[in-house]
């Protein structure tokens, strides 16, 4: 295993509150994330179900979280089915959790082989008339497992079982992140701190921006992780293409280079922004843009305390973003007096949102009217895209709302000054 896993009690807890939000007398089916076909035998690299992680901490495809808590029979109302590796997968692809290591990670006492499925969840729906379920009708082929297709359609194809939704109920509790999901995110912003100085280290022009990427997945495959999404590493004016993933272009001295990298631990995601120049030292003109951006960062990190939402701080960090373009010369106090409303003039060099929410998925679930509550985390992603002077700068840090918001990536550099130094070691 590439990662500590959380000990099963937070699985447990997790599945108690499900519980807690469950209409009577209904069950809960939650499938495993497919395994993606690329070629032939060949599968694209494995990332476990969101919602079935959250649940039973199973990191293994070919795995079904099944509960029932009002069932009479009390070893019916947790069950987890997973694949029984034969002699012939053994030898292919290795070892296979085992029924007592599904029940160790879990929490789950319950724990059969995917054998004895059909019998078990027969008997479990037949007391049973709603149902969630974290696959919709139209993934519901890719989601099942092979030989399980027509089972589960007779299953969930009978008039009397009614559907309902499981993703705002699961939304809401996943908002909250418990202490140990913290320290997962904290790992992982660790790895994406190493990640960074081990960039800032390296003389960087010449290189190309996949050179530059590889620096980062090198990091982060040597501390177990993986990337949480597709990273940018964006040269000039590539770092105005705000979702730039071919990462092949040079990086050239006098050039800002903006990268958008997070190593995910533990299927944790981090999420981090951070604009260098190319030759370790940045122009006066360079300076002022950063700065502009890197001021509007730390007002708005102040912002995600209990009781706000995504669409105030948005709104305030527009304001905050407009008065920087002015100073920067972008336009005038003027021009923003007499522009078009529906098309303000910031949004030509500012095109997105300064929030999110994170947590197993870098975009997790969460809305952006919800009211901030303690355990919530967010990023906090101002930026500024001058397309005509090829300068895309954005600072992106991962935030934890407390009374006082905590910045899980207070480590990871982010002055003018610190970066320099640190670009000029050798
Ligand atoms: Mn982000």
């Amino acid at each position: 295993m590439r990662y500590l896993p959380i000990k099963s009690d937070f699985y447990f807890r997790n599945r108690k509150k499900m519980v807690s939000v469950m209409e009577p007398n209904s069950v809960a089916i939650f499938f495993s994330a497919p395994e993606t076909t690329r070629n032939a035998d060949q599968f694209y690299k494995y990332r476990q179900n969101s919602n079935l992680f959250y649940l039973c901490g199973i990191d293994q495809p070919k795995t079904i979280l099944l509960i029932a808590p009002d069932n009479k029979n009390i070893n019916m109302r947790e069950i987890i089915f997973v694949m029984e590796a034969d002699e012939k997968m053994i030898i292919w692809e290795g070892h296979k959790l085992s029924i007592s290591e599904v029940r160790q990670i879990s929490g789950v006492q319950n724990v059969f082989n995917t054998s004895e499925m059909e019998e078990k969840v027969n008997e479990v729906f037949s007391n049973s008339t709603k149902i969630y379920s974290n696959i919709s009708n139209f993934k519901f082929k890719e989601s099942i497992f092979e030989g399980q297709f027509e089972f589960f359609s007779k299953i969930f194809s009978n008039p009397i079982l009614q559907f309902q939704d499981i993703d705002n109920k699961l939304k809401k509790l996943r908002t909250i992140k418990s202490l140990e999901e913290i320290v997962q995110i904290r790992n992982a912003s660790e790895v994406t701190n190493k990640a960074f100085r081990n960039v800032l280290a390296t003389k960087l022009s010449g290189f190309l921006e996949y050179q530059v990427e590889s620096i980062i997945t090198g990091v982060f495959h040597y501390y177990g992780c993986e990337h949480a999404y597709q990273p940018i590493v964006a040269g000039g004016e590539n770092a105005c293409v705000l979702h730039y993933i071919k990462n092949d272009c040079v990086c050239n001295d006098g050039d800002l280079l903006l990268m958008d990298f997070g190593a995910e631990y533990g299927n944790y995601a981090s999420d981090c922004s951070r604009t260098i120049p190319v030759s370790g030292k940045f122009t006066d003109r360079q300076k002022d843009c950063y700065n502009a951006v890197l001021r509007t960062f730390k007002k708005a990190r102040e912002l995600f305390i209990p009781g706000n939402t995504i669409n105030h701080i948005n709104k305030l960090t527009d304001k905050w973003i407009e008065e920087e373009m002015i100073k920067l010369g972008l336009f005038s106090i003027e021009d923003v007096n007499s522009q078009d409303s529906s098309k303000p003039l910031f949004r030509n060099y500012y095109m997105h949102g300064v929030s999110h929410f994170l947590g197993l998925d870098v975009h997790d679930v969460g809305d952006k009217d919800m009211p901030f509550e303690k355990g919530m985390v967010f990023t906090c992603e101002p930026g500024i895209y001058i397309r005509e002077e090829k300068i895309g700068i954005r600072i992106e840090n991962d935030i934890l709302v407390d009374e006082i918001p905590i910045d899980l990536m207070a480590e990871i550099p982010l002055e003018i000054e610190e970066i320099e130094k640190l670009m000029n070691m050798s």
